[in-house]
Order: C-alpha cells, then structure tokens, then sequence
C-alpha cells in the first residue's frame, strides 16, 4: 500500500524534525509499503504531493497545538479525495473521541508495531491501544531519509549565543517521573533503551551524511539507566564523535560529578534540567519528585564541572502564590542558571493538570493552536492569584530570564542575524520591565 504521513505546520512551528514518522516510515517500508512524509514544517505542500503520490491512506501526526490546521487537512483531504484518514501522535493519542470525529483510525501511542499490522488486517477503523515495542533496537533506524534534514540541520540549536549545525535522536523512551503537567503523568509506557551500540551507529550517520556540528538528545530523561549512560559517552568518545557538541535533559536525582566529567568529555556542553520551582510547595504540588535542595546542588554540580545549564521552569500551577514566584526568581539567580526557559503552565490534553482542568477548559473554548506552553492566554489553572497579577509576574520573569540568557556579546550577535526578531523582543522588553 502506499501511505502519506502528513506533519502539519501553524505560524512559528519550530524547525524541528518529527522523527516518530520517520520510525513509522522505517517499519512501515520493512513490512513492504511504500511511503512518503509530507513535512508541512519543512515547506512542503499538501496537495502537489498527494497528487503526485497518490497514497491509499493517509497518515496525520500531532501535537495538540496542530490539532485545528490537522483536522483541517484531514476534512479536506477525505472531502475531497476520500482516501482513508489515520491519525497519531500526542494529541490524538490524548483525545481520541475528539480526533475519531475527523478520521477513520486513531492509534493512540507508539504505532511501529501496531500500525503496518492494522494495514495488514485490512480493517483501518476505530480506536486502537496498541501494543508498544519493548525492544527498541528492534525497530529500524528512522527513515530520515524521507525528512527534509538540511532544513532542519541548517535551522540549528542555539548556545550561547551560537548557531550549531544539529539534528535529533532518540536513545530512550520513558520517564520513570511524573510531574503532573507532563504527559507521563498519565501514561503506563514503561522506561526502554537502545543499546549505546545503536546509538553511536545513528549518530555516526548524522556525522558522516549530514554534516552535523551537534547532536540534541530527544530524550525525555536520558541518564535514568546510569551505567547505559556512562556506555553512551565512552562509546562516543571511543567511536571518535566527541567532536559532536551535545546537549541532554537530566533529572536532579540523576546528576553525579563523576558522570558529568564524562559527558563533558563525551563533547557534551549544556545539561537542561527541569528545575520548575524555587518552591518546595510548588515542586511538591507539581510532583516534580525533587527538592529546591538538591536541584540546588545539581545546577552547582553542572557548573563545577564547566558545563551550561539551562533550566527550566513553570509558572501558574495551582496554588502558586506570588512569594513562590519570587522563590523562584530567586532560584534563577542563586543557582545561576545560564539560560533559564521560562514556560506559562498549559493544561496539556494527556496530563493529570489537564484531567483537574479539563471542564474549564472546555468551557473556555479556547483554540487548541493556542496550547503552546508559553501563552498565558489559555487557561488560569491557578484560582490562588488574580490571572492577571499571575500574567503579569510571569512576562517580567520571562523578560529578566531573557536579559540574564544572553551576554552582551551574544545578544549582539543575535540581533545581527534576526534584526527584526531583536527591535520586537527589544520592545516588549522595555514595556514588560516598565509595568
Ligand atoms: C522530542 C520532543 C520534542 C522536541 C522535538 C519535537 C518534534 N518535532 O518531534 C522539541 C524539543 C523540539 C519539542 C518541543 C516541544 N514540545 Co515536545 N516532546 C518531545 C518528546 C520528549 C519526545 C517526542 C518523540 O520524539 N518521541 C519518540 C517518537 C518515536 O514518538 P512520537 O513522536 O510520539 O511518535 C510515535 C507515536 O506518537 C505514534 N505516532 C506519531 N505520529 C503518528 C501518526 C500516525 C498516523 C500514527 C498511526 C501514529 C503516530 O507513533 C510514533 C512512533 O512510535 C515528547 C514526549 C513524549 N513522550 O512524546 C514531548 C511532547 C510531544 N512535547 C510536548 C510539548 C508541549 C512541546 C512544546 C510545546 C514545549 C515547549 N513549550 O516548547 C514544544 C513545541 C514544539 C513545536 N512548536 O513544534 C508535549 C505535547 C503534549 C500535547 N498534548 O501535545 C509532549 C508530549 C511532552 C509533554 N509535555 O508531555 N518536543
Ligand atoms: S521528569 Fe520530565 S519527562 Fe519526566 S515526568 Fe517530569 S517533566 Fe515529564
């Protein structure tokens, strides 16, 4: 059969590749389909490539700030060419009654195994919970192929200040954590791992045929098996890829100065680690399983041993009062974070925030492509302060974060490359620090 995997795009998607179609490229070709990723975020059109293509089904994927451009697409696309319409990835995975209403087939999660048997089955209809891979390294290397990879490598990863060459890969799947505004909050997926051999063969690819100056680990957590960790960055080193500048997300309780020297050795330059809160209250509410102690001491490890750390955090969860926000601008700077990412708590679909939320969020009928975790125009999940005291609190946040990311040097080169991005982000800079 042939199969069209559409990505949507909306304004101001982020250039990053969507590797589960290229894993689900990889097992559907394995099985014998032919297939064909039609990457809106990479500039390609619908229309012309189905009209080229001319699939027998067609494959959307997204995120739930997609839904509304998907759903689009997906009426017309079955309007239109009446071809049979499946969908999958996070959002529909979340709400699958709500995404059934504009296609034959939802799979909800993980759909290498699941989705060339329901081809096979000849029976592309309804609901599916499929079974998921517990061995990763059994599913093919992800047909990047198909992806518009120098657009995506050419759009880069910027670090202090500087644009790297980069692409994507995924070493893990899982997250043994489960903060409530995170999708593992509410998803039985356990924790699975390729072997470091696996890894070093993918990035050894990325090197070689993509011309990669750094590589970003997808991974949710990526150290959560320490010894697999410590295998990945002696692989590296030993395989000669240490050239590749490198960054990863860690959870505090998985920080060692030991495992630090190594992946610095491993080309590693920058550790994210989701800090959340300078509150206790917070963190506990949030489930973060952590301390203010020891994300304390994780971020001072980080720079002990001359690796960046950028950190992130939520503002707006329930409770929140305005001495925790100021814990937390507090924590920024004790803990000098050097490029802190500051997010508007979002009641994601798929989360356990949402599920409390989820009928005043109904209610608000608001847009999903408003659900982009740094627009406070969504909905107020914190009924402990005014929206607008909390709105207020985390523009000045976000715009101080901003003024400590970047060295004057740095900001400089920014504004050389995106001389528009920089008069913008200039001006609501001064508005939000003079209110
Ligand atoms: C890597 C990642 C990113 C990367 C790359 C994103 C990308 N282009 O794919 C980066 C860092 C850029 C990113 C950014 C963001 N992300 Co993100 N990200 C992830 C993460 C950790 C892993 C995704 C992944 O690659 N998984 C591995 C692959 C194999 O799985 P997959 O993509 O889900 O695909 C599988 C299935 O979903 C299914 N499937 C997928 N598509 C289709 C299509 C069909 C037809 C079928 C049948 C099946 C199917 O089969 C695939 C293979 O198994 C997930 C967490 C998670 N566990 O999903 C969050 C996650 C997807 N991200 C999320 C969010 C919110 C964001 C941001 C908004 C965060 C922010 N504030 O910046 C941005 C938005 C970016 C944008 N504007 O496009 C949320 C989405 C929640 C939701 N309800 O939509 C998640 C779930 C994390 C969370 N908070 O819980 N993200
Ligand atoms: S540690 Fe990160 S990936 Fe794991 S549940 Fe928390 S936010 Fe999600």
């Amino acid at each position: 059969m042939k199969i069209a995997l559409i990505n949507p795009s909306v304004p101001g998607s982020l250039k990053k590749e969507n590797l589960g179609l290229a894993y689900l490229a990889a097992t559907l070709e394995a099985d014998g389909h032919t297939t064909r990723i039609v990457d809106e975020i990479a500039g390609q059109e619908v229309d012309p490539a189905l009209d080229e293509f001319k699939p027998d089904i067609v494959g959307l994927s997204f995120m739930t700030m997609y839904a509304p451009r998907a759903y689009q697409l997906a009426d017309r696309i079955k309007k239109e060419r009446g071809l049979t319409i499946v969908m999958g990835g996070a959002h529909p995975t979340a709400l699958p009654e709500e995404a059934i209403e504009h296609a034959d087939c939802v799979i909800r999660g993980e759909a290498e195994w699941a989705f060339p048997k329901l081809l096979d089955s000849g029976n592309v209809m309804g609901i599916i919970d499929p079974v998921i891979p517990d061995d990763l390294d059994a599913i093919p290397i992800p047909s990047r192929w198909q992806l518009d990879l120098d657009t995506y490598a050419a759009a880069g990863e910027e670090i202090a200040g500087f644009s790297y060459r980069t692409l994507g890969i995924i070493t893990s799947r899982g997250c043994p954590f489960r903060c409530n505004f995170c999708i593992n909050s509410e998803r039985e997926a356990p924790l699975r791992f390729h072997t470091p051999e696996r890894v070093v063969e993918e990035l050894a690819y990325l090197s070689e045929r993509h011309h990669i100056e750094s590589v970003a680990f997808y991974d949710e957590l990526m150290a959560t098996d320490a010894k697999r960790f410590r295998e990945i960055c002696e692989a590296i080193i030993d395989n000669g890829l240490h050239h590749l500048k490198w960054e990863c997300q860690m959870h505090a309780k998985t920080v060692r100065p030991d495992t630090l020297a190594l992946m610095k050795r491993a080309g590693c330059i920058q550790v994210t680690i989701g800090f959340e809160s300078g509150s206790q209250r917070v963190l506990d509410t949030i489930n973060k399983s952590s301390t203010v102690e020891l994300n304390m001491a994780a971020a001072r490890m980080v720079h002990e041993a001359g690796l960046r750390t950028r950190g992130c955090f939520i503002i707006g969860t329930p409770g929140e009062t305005r001495e925790d926000v100021l814990l937390t601008e507090r924590f920024i700077k004790d803990a000098r974070i050097d490029f802190a990412s500051i997010h508007y708590v979002t009641p994601m679909p798929g989360t356990a925030l949402y599920e409390q939320v989820k009928d005043k969020v109904a209610d608000a009928g608001i847009s999903w492509d408003k659900f982009t975790c740094g627009n406070p125009d969504t909905v107020n999940c914190n009924e402990a302060m005014p929206a607008k005291e909390q709105i207020q609190l985390f523009e000045r946040l976000a715009a101080r974060a901003a003024l400590r990311n970047y060295t004057l040097p740095e900001m400089a080169m920014r504004a050389l490359r995106h001389p528009h991005h920089a008069v913008h982000v200039a001006k609501k800079l001064v508005s939000t620090l003079r209110a």
